[in-house]
């Protein structure tokens, strides 16, 4: 039987989960919150990928309210849960195409293998389930494969994918995408594109001449630019955060391959350190594993605190598990 969302979002997590509260079970069977219990909290955070700068708030806070109190793995672990659903909450927006746009534009990026092409197929069908009109653009024009990948996904979810010959030009796919998609009244456009970032200069040319020629049609175009992340690939992605707002105006982000072996500590890492929205996380490979993200199921799950609230979304019906903690719609910003 298919797991539901947030059951496979819990298991993805219990990598970083299990080591979270296993060492806060280990340093906290009712001790004294002490300098020496902090600091091996300290490197529990840091170890579960949470990062230095997250690590050191959080003892801060733990400091301030905690120290020096008899305190159970329980308190602990609820606390920390708390910590992290603040650090989380303001990068929580939902990604909402805005209506005023024939079409919203995406441009998603991110180094190869990341997911942006099924990131792309899976957007296809959350926001075409909410009644929007879309369109996908197979702008990896250097693979073959990412190409017909693309194809099967607009199949599969039934909506228009626009490709031309192997190593056609990106741009001009994207321009004729963008004609094509006002003429027929698209409500959301989603270019795919080529992530080799071995070649940074090149990638950097590449998109910003996508970004150019789609300009010569919308100057406001695109509206918004969505860099993929492979949550598996723990801190280094933090330097492709940096290395992609080098390239073009990231304006969200995604997170992708949150079940597996996911290190979801990561999550916090970047909310704390960049700040830039996280719409949407994968929890696998089907067309339903794509959902808005949600702070605080995201950060009970991350600690193993409190699973009921995250079994009962699993329980609610479609769509309506998230409601209670979902902040208002925005529309996507201008990419400057
Ligand atoms: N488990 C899992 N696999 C994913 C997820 N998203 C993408 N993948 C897989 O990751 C691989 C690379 O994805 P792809 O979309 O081709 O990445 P791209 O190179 O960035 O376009 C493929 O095998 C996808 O099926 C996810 O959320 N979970
Ligand atoms: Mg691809």
């Amino acid at each position: 039987m298919a797991l539901g969302f947030f059951s496979r979002l819990k298991a993805g997590l219990s990598r970083s989960t299990q080591k979270l509260s296993g060492g806060i079970a280990a340093v906290f069977t009712r001790r004294k919150l002490d300098d020496q219990a902090l600091e091996e909290l300290e490197d529990l955070l840091i170890s579960a990928d949470l990062g230095p700068s997250v690590a050191e708030k959080v003892i801060e806070s733990f400091r301030r309210s905690k120290f020096g109190k008899e305190v159970t793995d329980e308190e602990v672990r609820a606390a920390l849960a708390e910590e992290i659903a603040t650090i989380l909450q303001p990068v929580a927006v939902p990604f909402t195409p805005n209506p005023e746009l024939k079409p919203h534009v995406v441009l998603v990026v991110g180094v190869n293998g990341t997911g942006k092409t099924t990131t792309i197929g899976k957007m296809a069908r959350f926001y075409g389930e909410q009644g929007k009109k879309v369109m996908m653009v197979a702008g990896d024009t250097f693979r073959a494969a990412a190409v017909e990948q693309l194809q099967v996904w607009g199949e599969r979810v039934g909506a228009p994918v626009i490709s031309g010959k192997p190593n056609a030009d990106a741009a001009g796919l994207a321009f004729e995408a963008l004609k094509r998609g006002r003429a027929e009244g698209v409500d959301l456009l989603l270019v795919d594109t080529a992530g080799r970032l071995h070649n940074k200069s090149a990638l950097m040319e590449e998109l910003a001449k996508i970004i150019r020629v789609m300009r010569k049609f919308d100057e406001t175009a695109p509206h918004s630019v969505l860099l993929v992340l492979d949550a598996t690939t723990g801190q280094n992605a933090m330097e492709q955060v940096r290395v992609f707002k080098e390239l073009v105006n990231v304006t969200g982000l995604v997170v992708t391959k949150l079940d597996g072996s996911a290190r979801g500590g990561i999550v916090v890492a970047l909310a704390d350190a960049f700040g830039l929205p996280v719409h949407l996380v994968g929890v696998g490979e089907q067309a339903e594993d794509l959902r808005p993200f949600s702070a605080e199921a995201f950060a009970k799950g991350l600690v193993g605190d409190s699973i009921k609230v995250i079994d009962r979304e699993d329980a609610a019906p479609e769509g309506e598990g998230e409601k209670d903690e979902t902040p208002q719609p925005e529309h996507g910003a201008q990419a400057g």
